[in-house]
């Protein structure tokens, strides 16, 4: 049987045809059998298009139903689905679109005159696709779609998913059919999906966590979505109310706190809470078991391996912890030169398993240095497992900063700052931050004799998604350094560790 991650979750469209697939408060309903026949449409349409399996299938567009059906279909015609976060601007478009060389690029109509010449440049077709279903995608797909799905093996691309790196140059994490296979149906059980259940999506769906996680699970249950497009914290908090699960990054929870009316009646149907891709600060983990009643449950991952570790379902979920290894997956907590440490020590996260990432995309040499040789992947993230066997992530070996969910390297930032009127240096880190965890702050050198903080942040904007910015841009005569030269960025840290505390 072909290894299609389509025909996986297809079984489950058949299976329950005339269940509600997704609800979105401003467009309707979607049923199973919809969700295949729209699916059906776009996968004919790509066909149309010349879409061959292993081309790619590029995606900047808003949070739709649309996009789900594209991504299926890319799916089922065999082709390789690049998303890519709706905050790049054209200069950092570029890169990926010349990297990942995708057969066509579907944007949001509003994007499509700022696109076009970098499209044509590059010899990408490029079409339109609305959060409200506009688009000229739409005015071209046939009426109804039957083409069968195209077999794949379980080792060919599924997506390819763009990660910045400490260099500040993005690679492209190369996601197979079995890694998204193999992940969506332990999640499923281990969380313990059963008929019923209605996911709140509320999620972005360029990342793994709403694209592959949320939806995967869904779908593969046949469950209803409450399809939200952009996290509210009023909308999710009363759509809470006819919802099972949620899953959500740490501030979507401290804003559901922020919110009078939670509390255990919103949440009188739920039966579980997830949160993940940053770390959940046990304040919040505790404040939010008061409100609701609910113990959420933590879990880690990443682009290359989605998810990696999970509290139990079943048993206790400790604040500050991920849990354990998911079944299949190993993990061990290493030195410098890979040699494993005693449980207490921490030491750098090391994993192996079926849910583990090709490589990254052009980059064989890159993909090398990240595994050690009996196939364990150096996931940069800093661990420590207790007795019991609980594994916690203390910190990161790579330098990155998580703000609100979202990854920014500060070698990205610092590079496209240092190349700006009036910057002579800069040094960027993570500052703790209330609502968005972390957040992104710029110190300075600089070369003229007036400062303005927002005639740097103004040069800044076109350069790179606005989550990227620095919150704060301070100035200072001299970056501290070692004897060895390099930025003193704990003692920076140290000295602003106040800065957001009143946010
Ligand atoms: C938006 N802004 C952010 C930001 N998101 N700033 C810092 N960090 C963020 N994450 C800025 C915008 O640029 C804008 O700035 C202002 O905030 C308002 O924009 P917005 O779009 O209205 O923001 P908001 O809706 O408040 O979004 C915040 C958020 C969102 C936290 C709800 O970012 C979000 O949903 N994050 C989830 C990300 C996610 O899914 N991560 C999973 C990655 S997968 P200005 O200056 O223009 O006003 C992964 C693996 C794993 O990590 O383990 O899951
Ligand atoms: P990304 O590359 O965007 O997929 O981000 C993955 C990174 O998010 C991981 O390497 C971790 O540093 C971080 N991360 C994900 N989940 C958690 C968590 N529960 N606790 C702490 N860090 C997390």
């Amino acid at each position: 049987m072909s290894a299609n991650l389509y025909e996986l979750l297809a079984k489950s469209f058949r299976d329950h045809p005339g269940t509600v697939a997704m609800q979105s408060p401003e467009r309707g309903n979607w049923t199973y059998a919809e969700l295949e026949q729209q699916t059906a449409r776009f996968a004919d349409c790509l066909i149309d298009f010349g879409v061959k399996p292993g081309d790619r299938v590029a995606v900047q567009a808003e949070k739709s139903p649309e996009v789900v059906f594209l991504y299926l279909a890319s799916l089922k015609t065999g082709a390789i689905f690049l998303p890519l976060n709706t905050a790049y601007p054209p200069a950092e478009l570029e890169f990926f679109l010349a990297d990942a060389e995708p057969r066509i690029l579907v944007c949001d109509p509003n994007k499509r005159s700022m696109l076009e010449p970098l499209c044509t440049g590059i010899g990408i077709s490029l079409f339109t696709l609305g959060a409200d279903g506009s688009g000229d995608l739409n005015g071209i797909l046939p009426p109804s779609g039957g083409l069968p799905v195209i077999p794949r093996e379980g080792n060919d691309l599924a997506a390819i998913l763009y990660t910045s790196g400490t260099t500040g140059r993005s690679k492209g994490a190369m996601i197979t059919h079995d890694n998204l296979s193999t992940n969506a149906q332990t999640l499923h059980r281990q969380w313990g999906f059963v008929p019923g259940d209605v996911l709140l999506h509320s999620l972005p769906i360029y990342h793994v966590h709403g694209l592959f996680v949320a939806l995967h699970c869904a779908l593969l249950n046949a469950s209803k979505m409450i399809w939200i497009q952009k996290f509210d914290s009023k909308l999710v908090n009363r759509k809470l109310q006819e919802a099972t699960v949620f899953m959500g990054v740490p501030t979507h929870y401290t804003r559901l706190l922020t919110e009078d009316s939670f509390g255990t009646a919103n949440c009188a149907h739920m039966r579980l809470f997830i949160s993940g891709s940053a770390p959940l600060l046990s304040e919040t983990f505790e404040q939010f078991r008061q409100r609701s009643g609910h113990t959420i449950l933590e879990r880690y991952g990443m682009t290359e391996a989605g998810m990696i570790t999970s509290n139990p379902y079943s048993g206790d979920r400790l604040a500050g912890s991920v849990g354990f290894p998911l079944d299949g997956v190993s993990a061990r907590v290493c030195d410098e030169e890979g040699r494993e440490l005693e449980d207490g020590k921490i030491g750098t996260l090391e994993i192996k398993g079926p849910n583990v990432f090709k490589g990254y995309w052009k980059l064989p040499e890159k993909t090398l240095e990240e595994f050690r040789e009996d196939g364990f992947f150096i996931t940069g993230d800093l661990a420590c497992r207790d007795l019991q066997g609980y594994l916690s992530i203390v910190g990161r070996g790579k330098d990155l900063i998580i703000s609100g969910g979202l990854n920014v390297y500060p070698k990205e930032v610092e590079d496209r700052l240092n190349h700006l009127d009036g910057v002579q240096e800069s040094a960027v880190f993570g500052l703790p931050h209330p609502d968005f965890g972390e957040a992104v702050t710029a110190i300075i050198v600089s070369n003229q004799k007036t400062f303005s903080e927002s005639e740097i942040l103004d040069q800044l904007r076109p350069l790179m998604a606005a989550f990227k910015l620095p919150k704060r841009i301070l100035p200072i005569s001299e970056l501290p350094r070692n004897s060895m030269g390099k930025v003193q960025k704990n003692l920076l840290r140290k000295q602003h560790s106040a800065l957001y505390d009143n946010q």
